[in-house]
């Protein structure tokens, strides 16, 4: 579905997929779990989710004659990171805004992981104390301006990447390539667990998984706390995208499946269940997942297991999205391990 669209490699390629016996059995064996290393996609700055999604954004980028990236997340997004280090790769400078979307305290919040890696890869990062919104935000929309008025071309890419108008095809061609790997395998995935925040992850893998009927095993494990708006924007970039890749049928409300259950205490602040998820996939795998969203999303499906929502014998895929170096700044909540 997406010959038409010109790419710059980011990633390796195919990312591998791996059983992870000890979790299903210590879940009561009645579905096998695998994990699609999305962790592991990149030599670029740890890799993680959105480099798929910029691998079709940057040509744009660099056809656009700009020449600075200009983004926003939280003071620990990883999408920041991915941007900072795309910059850095092609030759562009990067300003960042990144928000105090996260209420969560650590002395070295602010100086370890993600921020601290943005830095050290070059880019201008400027810390704002606004509150977390997935939408538009005025503070980026200064920092495109301020870009201009030093006399540079600045070059937008909206929180997640997601609102961008090619921000929903890396995940179209994620669905592509687990077909190809399901062939490969001789396996085919009941279910697809992931992460949702700003949507064009799982919208992506809505359209992409539309293709052969499996929209709705794509199973949304939401990390906003803002459910309502995050479903919204889903629905709302998985349009937009059915329609630039000419998918041909519709994507529907009732095609979104999201569970909003485990975003609790608040976006970016694990519960307790959510750091025992992490600590159980650690201790059992050796996999790491992060306390913003992989966590949750780990917690969500280890949770419907125990509650029999799969039906027995179901293979699931869980996607780990990536985002481990935000847990430098959780070191108090994993003091004890
Ligand atoms: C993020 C997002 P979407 O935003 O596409 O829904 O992806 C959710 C998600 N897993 C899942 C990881 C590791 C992620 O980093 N991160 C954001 C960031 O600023 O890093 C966009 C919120």
């Amino acid at each position: 579905m997406l010959e038409k669209f010109e790419k710059y490699q980011l990633t390796f390629g195919p990312t591998q997929i791996e059983k992870l016996n000890s979790l299903s059995k210590y879940l009561g064996g009645d579905v096998e779990i695998y994990a699609k290393r999305e962790d592991c996609n990149s030599g670029l700055a740890f890799g993680g989710n959105k480099l798929r999604k910029l691998e079709y954004i940057i040509p744009d980028a660099i056809a656009s004659g700009a020449d600075t990236l200009v983004s926003i997340g939280g003071v620990q997004s990883n999408h920041t990171r991915l941007v900072a280090a795309t910059a850095a790769k092609i030759g562009f400078k990067c300003k960042l805004i990144q928000e105090s979307w996260v209420p969560h305290e650590d002395a070295v919040y602010d100086r370890v992981g993600n921020i601290m890696l943005s830095r050290i890869m070059g880019a201008d990062v400027e810390l704002v104390d606004e509150g977390f919104d997935i939408g538009i935000r005025k503070s980026w929309e200064n920092a495109l301006k301020e870009v201009t008025e030093k006399g540079g071309k600045p070059y937008p890419i909206p929180a997640g990447a997601s609102v961008h108008k090619y921000g929903g095809l890396g995940f179209v061609g994620f669905a592509e390539e687990v077909r190809a790997q399901e062939a490969e395998m001789d396996i085919k995935f009941d279910y697809i667990i992931v992460c949702t925040v700003t949507g064009s992850t799982h919208a992506g893998m809505l359209v992409g998984f539309a293709a052969d009927g499996r929209a709705q095993n794509v199973i949304g494990i939401d990390a906003s706390g803002t459910p309502l708006k995050t479903k919204a924007q889903v629905l709302e970039i998985a349009q937009k995208t059915a329609k630039l890749v000419e998918l041909g049928t519709d994507i529907r409300e009732s095609d979104i499946i999201l569970h909003e259950d485990y975003a609790y205490p608040y976006y970016g602040v694990p519960s307790e269940e959510t750091k025992n998820a992490i600590r159980i996939c650690a201790q059992l795998e050796g996999m790491i997942t992060d306390p913003v969203y992989e966590g949750k999303s780990m917690q969500g499906m280890m949770d419907l297991i125990k509650k029999d929502y799969f039906p027995k014998g179901s293979k699931i895929l869980y996607v780990h999205l990536g985002g481990v170096p935000a847990i430098n700044g959780y070191g108090y909540a994993f003091r004890n391990g």
